[in-house]
Formats: C-alpha cells, structure tokens, sequence
C-alpha cells in the first residue's frame, strides 16, 4: 500500500534479486519486490506466453516499434519488422558506443537466455573476483548456486546423435582439428524434456528455437526455481510493471523509496512512496548502475563514493558467423539451448560459446558468441541536460575482444578452407562488435561497496547483481553472478539483521 514501511524492499527480480529474496525469506523477512517487467505468466492469443524467435510480435521487444535483433541481416536481407510498442521482454537498450540487451519481467535475464550454466575455471576466478576467498566460493556457493538454479549436463550418449546438436558435433570438429580444447557446459534446461521433444511426444521449445524472447516449456528460469521457493515461503510479493525511480534516506530512519506504476505500453499510471528498512539493488548491472549514479548526482544518496558508476564492462562479447562446406551441415533443427564452447582462454583470451542458429532452414552456417579478455572499462555519468544516464563505452574498444576471437577463427577457418560470414550483421560486417548480452560492473565490489555488497555511505542499502563483478566473468555470467549473492546474502543476514 502507499505510504507503507517494509523491512526490506528489493529493486529486480534477476538473479541476485532472487537469491536475496529467498534467503531472507527464509530467515523470517517479509520482502517486497519490485519488477518493471511483466510477470509473464499469461497466455497470449496463441495459447502461448512467450513469442517464438523468428516471429516476433508486441510480446518480443521492450517498449520498441521496430524490432532490433542481434542478427540483423541474412543473406542479404535486414531481419527487423515493425511491431506495436509494449512492455516486452528483451530489451535491447541503446547508449552511443553499445546496444546491451538485456531480460525485462519476473525473472529478468532468466527469461532470455541461453541457460548456459558455467563455473569459471578456477584459475581464472582471482581475476573474476579479486576480493573474493576462491575457496569458499569453489567449496560452498558455486555448489549451492548450481543446485539452486537446476544446472545439469546434455547426456553424452544422447547429445552424439541428436540431429538438433548437429551444429555443434561440427563446432567440436572443427574445434579439435585445429587443436583447441572443446568443453560441454551445463545448462539449466530440463534435459529429459529436451529428449521429449526431439521424439516428437510433447510441445516444442528448444527444438522451436526459443530462446531470446522466451522458453515456453523446458528452460528452468528464476520462475521454476528460485522464485518458486520463494514465493511457497509465503513471504515475497511481487509487483510487476512497476519501476523504482528514486531512494533517498528517510527523515525516521530507513530509505524513503518513488515507484512508479506503469501500463504494458510503458506510460506511467501511478507513483507511490514507500518506507523500507533496507534496499537491495537487483536492477541489473545497467539498472543498478543508471540508478545509483543517478542518485548520486542528483543528491538523494550523497554520500555514495566515487567508484558508484566505475569499472562497467561487456564481458569481451563478440559474435562472428564462418560459412561451411556442404559437407558440414549443421542441421534444419538445431536446439537453442547450446551445450559447448571452445576453450582458448589461457593462450588466446577467447572463450566461444558454439552457438544455435535456428532458422528452421539449413544455412551451412556455424555462429559463436566469444567472450574475450577485453581489458577495456566504461562509466556512467549522469547527463542532467538531457535527463539520462550515459555510458562512455566506445565501439572501437571491441578491437582487443575480435583479435582474440581470430586467436580461433582464423586458424580454424585456414584449417578448414572456409570463410567468415558477412551476411549477419548489415553492411559487409563480420564481427558483431556493437553488442553486449553480459553487461558486468558498475558498482563493483570492494570499491563502490563493502566485500559484500553493502554500500559505502548508506547504511542499508546493499547491491546483489552484476553490477558488483568488475566488468568480465571468462565465461557466462549468471552462475557467478548467483554464488556471489548466495555469499553476500549469507554475510548480511548473520550480522545485519
Ligand atoms: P537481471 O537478470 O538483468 O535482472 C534485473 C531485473 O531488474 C530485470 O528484470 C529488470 O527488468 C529489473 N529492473 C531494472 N531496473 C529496474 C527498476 N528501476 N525498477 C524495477 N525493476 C528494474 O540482473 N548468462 C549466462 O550465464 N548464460 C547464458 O547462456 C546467457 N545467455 C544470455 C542470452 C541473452 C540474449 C541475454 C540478454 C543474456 C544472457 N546471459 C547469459 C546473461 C544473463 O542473463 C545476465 O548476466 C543475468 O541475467 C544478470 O543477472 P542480474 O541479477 O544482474
């Protein structure tokens, strides 16, 4: 209700919003979520919540009238179509040198992705997380994120034969030919569906290549696992299209909290004020960071430090497509839901995901998704003329992640006797350097807040997302990004509560 006072109010309901939702659930807290995304839990016209990914409709994109898809082009011909404006739910949000795209609704990026579920190599975690005992990490919160969040592995035997992982039995080929290492990684796909699906015995969603504007049946979002758990608590409620706007200390104690209501074609209906006891900052990385730099410089939370808004980074994503020979198929049917990637961390500084390209037509096409070591770092500033937030991340700074991206492709490609496509990205593009699907940072930890999370200058109120990792995870963020809250939440529930 308006004018309330709630012990703890939690801005987002991603990852982190949903670690700390549970946990403090669980500890006998009454948390109050806010989510300016859709629950998403209604059918559409078709009998279906979410759109299928090559035909996207009102439901596909946040509050555009154009679509705007990472693969803009093929063969030739520009992809993106004309919708009706509404709250939907991958948002693809545009500053100057970067489009980030990112999950809008009940789930946040939960509801997108591809479900890769991958612990860093523990080597490469000191340089994840600096500030971070590895050894607890690696004993105690990876485990409890991966059990949390369903992770599991393809059945080997399975996964040789399955024409809808075609593409990449030719990834691993092609990977091994050339002498880089190929790693399965899990996901959080419910496998025994996936199975299900390939025999023909239930309703498809991997295999109808579901994936960027949601899974209809077999991925295990936030909303099957940890918010499930949450809610059974009795404890957790929810508000959807609602978008937190400012917190500010509140003359009693506590953070006087502006939500404002919205409808599903993004116009404000109401605002409301509320008295919470303690705020988590849940809002993504770019969310989180838009929204504290913003109070920062505006003087509603003056005594933030200077790292608020620092150290924002793209988790050296880049994408690239290489053309195969008519002898390497990679399938009609490929599963959204990829399972490998090809390790050169170490000598290269790429990691490549051999990502779906589920046209439903055979494209003879391979594509990955790299994340590189990208030594580059942006920031937030606050642009008061024009009442936003700006980020000052370049283009041109994708340089470093595409040359470690050829440490693998151009060696395959010499190796095999191919070519990288340039049909994907409009123009004669090859490398999809103007994205980023794991923005990292701005709010890192140990600098603009406590080992923790726990903001310096403000006491009660912490951040538990992406915006604590310091701009590059080596692999896909989101489990990384669970067992960091999973620590936290542990820490401030023993000694804050
Ligand atoms: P996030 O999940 O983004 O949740 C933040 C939530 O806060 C969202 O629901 C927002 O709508 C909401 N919000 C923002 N601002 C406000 C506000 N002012 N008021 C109220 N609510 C607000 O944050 N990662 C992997 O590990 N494996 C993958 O396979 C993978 N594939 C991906 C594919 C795509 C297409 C995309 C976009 C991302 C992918 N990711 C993947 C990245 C992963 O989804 C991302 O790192 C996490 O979702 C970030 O988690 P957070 O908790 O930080």
């Amino acid at each position: 209700a308006p004018g309330a006072r709630v012990p703890v109010l939690v801005v987002g309901t991603g990852y982190g919003g949903s670690v700390a939702a549970l946990r403090l659930a669980q500890a006998g807290v009454d948390v109050h979520m806010i989510e300016m995304g859709m629950s998403w839990d209604t059918p559409g016209p078709d009998g279906k919540i979410f759109a299928n990914t090559t035909k996207p409709d009102h439901r596909s994109f946040w509050l555009r009238t154009k679509t705007k898809q990472p693969l803009s082009n093929f063969l030739g011909f520009p992809l993106d179509k004309d919708i009706p404006r509404h709250t939907g739910i991958l948002d693809a949000e545009e500053f100057s040198g970067i489009t980030v795209y990112q999950g809008r609704g009940v789930g946040g990026g939960s509801l997108v992705n591809g479900g890769m579920a991958v612990t860093p190599r523990r080597e490469n975690f000191g340089g994840v997380l600096p500030s971070v005992n590895a050894a607890e990490m690696y004993d105690v919160y990876y485990p409890r994120a991966n059990a949390g969040l369903g992770v599991s592995d393809v059945d080997p035997a399975w996964w040789e034969s399955a024409a809808c992982y075609q593409y990449a039995r030719v990834g691993r080929k092609h990977a091994q030919r050339s002498g880089f290492p190929f790693v399965f990684v899990p996901n959080v796909y419910d496998w025994d569906y996936m199975k299900q699906e390939a025999a023909g015995a239930v309703p498809k969603s991997a295999l109808d290549g579901e994936v960027l504007y949601g899974n209809n049946y077999g991925k295990k979002s936030l909303q099957k696992t940890y918010l499930a758990r949450a809610g059974a608590t009795g404890k957790v409620t929810i508000s959807p299209l609602h978008r937190v706007t400012s917190v500010a200390p509140a003359a009693g104690g506590g953070y006087t909290v502006v939500i404002e209501q919205i409808n599903t074609t993004g116009d404000t209906t109401a605002t409301k004020t509320v008295t919470a006891d303690k705020v988590f900052f849940a809002a993504g990385s770019v969310g989180t960071s838009k929204l504290l730099t913003r109070l920062k410089a505006t003087g509603a939370l003056p005594r933030l430090n200077n790292e608020v808004g620092k150290g924002w980074g793209d988790n050296g994503n880049v994408m690239c497509g290489r053309a195969n020979h008519m002898w390497d198929a990679t399938g009609k049917v490929q599963s959204s839901m990829p399972t490998a990637g090809i390790d050169n961390w170490a000598a290269g500084g790429a990691f490549a995901e051999v990502a779906p390209l589920p046209t439903g037509i055979e494209t003879y096409a391979s594509l990955y998704l790299s994340i590189t070591k990208n030594p580059h770092r942006a920031e937030f500033s606050w642009n008061a003329a024009a009442g936003r937030t700006d980020l000052s991340w370049q283009t041109a700074w994708k340089q470093p992640s595409i040359d470690a991206a050829r440490t693998i492709f151009d060696k395959i490609n010499a190796k095999e006797g191919t070519i990288y496509r340039s049909d994907f990205f409009g123009g004669s593009k090859i490398w999809g350097d103007h994205l980023t699907y794991h923005p990292l940072g701005g709010v890192v930890l140990d600098r603009a807040t406590d080992n923790y999370g726990r903001l310096h200058g403000h006491p009660g109120l912490y951040v538990i997302d992406g915006s604590l990792i310091p701009g590059n995870a080596s692999v896909n963020p989101f489990v990384t990004i669970t067992a960091l809250a999973e620590r936290n939440i542990e820490r401030i529930i023993a000694t804050d509560l």
